[in-house]
């Protein structure tokens, strides 16, 4: 079989928001795809597009070598394939995990003689199938079972391949998410202190967005510092600085009946390595912290 050709078949299962995005990106290239999903009725749009639905897992599993997971999490997937015959499949899942849930997978698929290749999508349901629309989907695992389906594992979203190690697909996509996450907790806490003013939420988004994009890049100074191990060289703006400053963001989010408790952990992490004496430091001296064991 030619698994690089535009036809290749393939088994999805899952067909929640991102599953059912996925099978139709797929559909839509032309691939022979069967489905199948706990509730089945979420399959029936799909035949009508052409798709086989399977009554069960084991069969989905049986009918293609390729078999993709999108499930809720990593119980959904253990219990998808509890006693399903995996001999010779090429298992690719897109299910969000932690590192060490797709390293025990992939050792569980390797034992019933599949081979694993883990994935952490990078895109919300929109974007799937949109050429250009940013998402890609980060790979890790046996590079040659990557390189064997990177044509059809391309047609959903762009993809990107980070390495051997089963588990790291799941760590570069947690990382990215734990970053969006405290993104989110600062954009909440701004809003909030805005609420009730004469300033239109849309308006303020536009500053927001700018200012959130004019500040992103300061992720590759910090990185330099964690790769030289320098961690006050061509620092813009130092931690002394910065914890002087949080008493006026601490002041007026006082002043405008907004809670501090997004705000605090960090600062209370920036104010310690300050009284340690690194008051000179970039924020990589908070990475420090955050690791120390
Ligand atoms: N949707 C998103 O924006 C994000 C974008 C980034 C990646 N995530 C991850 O993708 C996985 C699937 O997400 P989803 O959006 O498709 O999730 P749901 O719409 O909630 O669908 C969940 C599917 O999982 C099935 N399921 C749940 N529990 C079980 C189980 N015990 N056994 C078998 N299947 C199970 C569920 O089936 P049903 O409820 O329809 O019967 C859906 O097919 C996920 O890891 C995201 O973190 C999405």
């Amino acid at each position: 079989t030619d698994y690089s050709a535009q036809s290749t078949s393939l088994t999805l299962l899952g067909l929640g928001a991102m599953g059912t995005a996925l099978a139709h990106a797929w559909l839509a290239a032309g691939h022979p795809l069967t489905v199948w999903n706990r509730t089945a009725a979420r399959a029936e749009p799909l035949a009508a597009r052409g798709a086989s639905v399977a009554a069960t897992a084991a069969e989905a599993v049986a009918a293609n070598r390729l078999v993709v997971l999108c499930l809720l999490d990593d119980d959904s997937v253990g219990e998808t394939l509890d006693g399903v015959d995996l001999t010779g499949k090429d298992v690719v899942n897109l299910t969000t995990g932690t590192p060490g849930q797709s390293r025990a997978l992939a050792q569980r698929a390797a034992d019933r003689g599949a081979r694993l290749l883990d994935g952490g999508i990078m895109a919300v349901p929109p974007m799937i199938g949109v050429a250009n629309s940013g998402g890609y989907v980060f790979y890790s695992g046996s590079r040659s079972l990557f390189d064997t389906h990177s044509r059809v594992l391309a047609v959903p979203t762009a993809t990107r391949y980070v390495g051997e190690d089963p588990g790291h697909a799941a760590l570069y996509d947690v990382a990215l998410l734990s970053a969006m996450t405290g993104m989110f907790a600062g954009v909440s806490h701004a809003f909030a202190l805005i609420r009730g003013e004469d300033i239109p939420p849309k308006d303020f988004a536009h500053l927001l967005a700018g200012w959130l994009t004019a500040m992103a890049s300061s992720v590759y100074g910090m990185a330099g510092q964690l790769e030289s191990g320098d961690y006050t060289t061509g620092v813009a703006s130092n931690l002394a600085m910065q914890v002087a400053g949080s008493a006026t963001l601490l002041r007026t989010a006082e002043e405008q009946g907004v809670s501090p408790e997004l705000l605090s952990p960090y600062m209370a992490l920036m104010e310690r390595r300050v009284a340690e004496g690194h008051g000179d430091e970039g924020g990589a001296g908070i990475v420090d912290l955050l690791t120390r064991r």
